[in-house]
């Protein structure tokens, strides 16, 4: 039987892309220097790869909460090597990354997306570096930096607030001359968000879906997967998975995650339920 006549009356999601991450911060790799961890981080990208991911995200500068800022130069050196490496592999690349002159660089490397975790509103030059280069753009829900976000948690209704500032970042992406189709929208799980408020938002992805527009979650290991279990060491990636899953049923167009081989499992194991089959 096929896709259509089983599901006919209902939303038809294809399986969402794997987008693997290697965040090239001293903490993430080796604390042998600048070359063990370019190194380290392009032999991560390629693993991922071969576990199964599409896009592999390369970052420079940690977004955990708390986290204090790298400066330009510092976030150059990890993330430039490492993008026109991976490139010359024929990887396809993200670029995790709030800094026009960053994501300059790195398209003109050959990056094929930059993922803007504050959507824009950390550099003004963003939207007019996006618009001239024409690279996909993935604006995520934002509203302060790592030291200052978790003080930012007051919502009327977190589902109906992150889209509405998630519609208002798009009508300005237009304005800019970002070209509809080179837009994906994510809605920032664990960015200036409670434990709660991530679970509503995952709960009802189907509203930010119906935006119109891609959707990525990167929900992979945060905190609020943590604060499922009494125990703090319990491995993340099981839920994860889940999370992957579950964002594929409710239309994601991509899951941003560490373990790309469980997930890769998860969604392998959607797309036969969805299917019937192993197609
Ligand atoms: N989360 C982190 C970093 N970059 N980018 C997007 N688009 N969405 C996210 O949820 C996101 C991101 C922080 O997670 P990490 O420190 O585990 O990489």
């Amino acid at each position: 039987m096929t896709k259509e006549l089983v599901r006919v009356g209902r939303a038809i999601h294809t399986r969402p892309l794997i987008m693997g991450i290697v965040n090239v911060t001293p903490d993430s790799f080796s604390d042998g220097g600048q070359f063990d961890s370019t190194d380290a981080a392009i032999e991560h990208g390629l693993a991922l790869v071969e576990s199964g991911a599409e896009i592999v995200d390369v970052g420079g500068e940690s977004t955990r909460p708390g986290a204090e800022r790298v400066d330009v130069a510092t976030e150059r050196k990890r993330v430039l090597p490492v993008v026109e490496e991976l490139v010359g592999r024929g990887v396809r690349v993200s670029v995790d990354t709030t800094r026009a002159e960053i994501a300059l660089e790195c398209v003109e490397a050959g990056a094929e997306f930059i993922n803007d975790v504050s959507g824009g509103l950390a550099d003004p030059e963003m939207y007019r570096t996006i618009a001239a280069t024409g690279v996909s753009y993935i604006a995520m829900h934002w509203r302060g930096h790592s030291e200052t976000m978790q003080e930012l948690t007051e919502y009327e209704n977190v589902v109906t607030d992150v889209r509405s500032a998630l519609k208002s970042r798009i009508a300005e992406m237009l304005v800019w001359g970002i070209e509809p189709g080179r837009i994906i929208i994510d809605p920032g799980i664990g960015f200036s968000k409670t434990s709660e408020q991530n679970w509503a938002l995952l709960g009802h992805l189907d509203e930010l879906v119906t935006l119109g527009y891609p959707v990525l979650i990167g929900a992979s290991r945060k905190r609020f997967i943590g604060d499922l279990y009494f125990d703090a060491e319990t491995d993340r990636d099981p839920a994860t998975s889940i999370i992957s899953a579950l964002s594929a049923q409710a239309g994601a167009w991509a899951v941003r995650v560490h373990n790309v081989d469980s997930t890769k499992a998860a969604l392998d194991v959607w797309s036969a339920w969805e299917n019937g089959s192993r197609s």
